[in-house]
């Protein structure tokens, strides 16, 4: 029987696409050329799936190219490049990559706490640029991480490691909100207090977002919410670029409103807003927060077995959606 043909958006693990080619017929893009709607649209061409990274957009325009598409499993576990509702009319599975990463990405969030309250970037940027001459009082003081207040927004899978990270790691009180609060079990197993946004940001030393991108997500911090935090406080995004106004953040940063911040997330990333570039109490790493090489292979495996699953028995192992499936 012909193998379906899928296409592989990005380079990925030589090892997930050597596994994928013992079920498909394999267009796989190794080279990691960034292609734009308009090649997306014409390698989908023929294809019955396709996996795709964060940085691919589905829309119903490359979905009415593609009408013989039937699954697309996505690299992430956020899936905010797919236009879901357009997916579903257009029967086309979406699936994520759920789980594999949740403990690699709350460690990630908390080495961003960790570098953003200790200054360890701004640190280590003056010590390279010969300027530590002597020891001082003062010198990079920063706010205290075990013991403070950490405050989360968005608890689900990943925003639990790390409250769990917090409580039970640096004996920190921690508050949360999101869009529903969890069961007392989870409550407790988190050591964590459901609290009004406006709450969290004027008692947190600490605030963390790990919410998912949506129209009513995007800006969940912009100027407004920045004035309300403490001048001490520091801030950290590991969700999706547009979560943050990054303009007022840079705004905020530079002129003292809160003390620092950690971005692994920018919006129109991966170009930054020039102006957070300039300020030196901000930690900014490039997406890294699922790197390292045992999650990420888990990532690509889990995507790949979303696309055998699919194939071979109809149905996949993480979808985001509900599709007929036909035969
Ligand atoms: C991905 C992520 O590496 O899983 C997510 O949602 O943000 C990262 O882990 C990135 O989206 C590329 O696919």
């Amino acid at each position: 029987m012909k193998k379906p043909a899928i296409l592989v958006a990005r380079a990925i693990f030589p090892q997930t696409l050597d596994f994928l080619s013992q079920h498909f017929e394999v267009e796989s893009n190794q080279t990691d050329e960034v292609w734009d709607a308009v090649e997306l649209t014409r390698r989908l061409n023929g294809k019955a799936g396709a996996l795709t990274t964060g940085s691919e957009r589905i829309d119903g325009a490359l979905l009415q190219a593609n009408p013989q598409l039937k699954i697309i499993a996505n690299m992430a576990v956020g899936f905010n490049n797919f236009d879901i509702p357009a997916m579903t009319a257009a029967g086309v599975l979406a699936t994520n990559t759920p789980d594999v990463l949740t403990d690699t990405t709350a460690d990630f969030g908390f080495a961003l706490l960790m570098a953003t309250a200790r200054r360890v970037s701004e640190s280590e940027h003056f010590l390279r640029a010969g300027k530590w001459t002597k020891w001082r009082y003062d010198m990079f003081a920063g706010a205290e991480v075990h013991g403070s207040t950490l405050g989360i927004i968005g608890m689900g899978r990943i925003g639990q490691g790390i409250a769990r990270r917090g409580a039970f790691g640096f004996g920190m009180k921690v508050v949360y909100h999101n869009r529903s609060q969890l069961s007392p079990q989870l409550e407790a197993e988190c050591k964590a207090t459901y609290v009004s946004k406006e709450v969290l940001l004027k008692t947190a030393d600490h605030v963390v977002l790990v919410v998912p991108y949506s129209a009513e997500s995007h800006h969940t911090i912009g100027a407004n919410e920045l004035g309300m935090m403490k001048s001490t406080a520091t801030l950290v995004n590991i969700a999706r670029g547009g979560i943050v106004d990054d303009a007022a953040l840079a705004h905020a940063l530079a002129g003292g409103q809160i003390a620092a911040a950690g971005l692994d997330v920018f919006e129109g990333e991966p170009v930054v807003n020039e102006a957070l570039l300039k300020v030196p109490n901000v930690v900014l790493t490039p997406h890294i927060a699922s790197a390292t090489t045992k999650t990420r292979l888990a990532m690509a495996q889990l995507a790949a077995d979303n696309l055998v699953s699919y194939f071979t028995q109809g149905r996949a192992l993480t979808p985001v959606n509900q599709v007929a499936i036909m035969g």
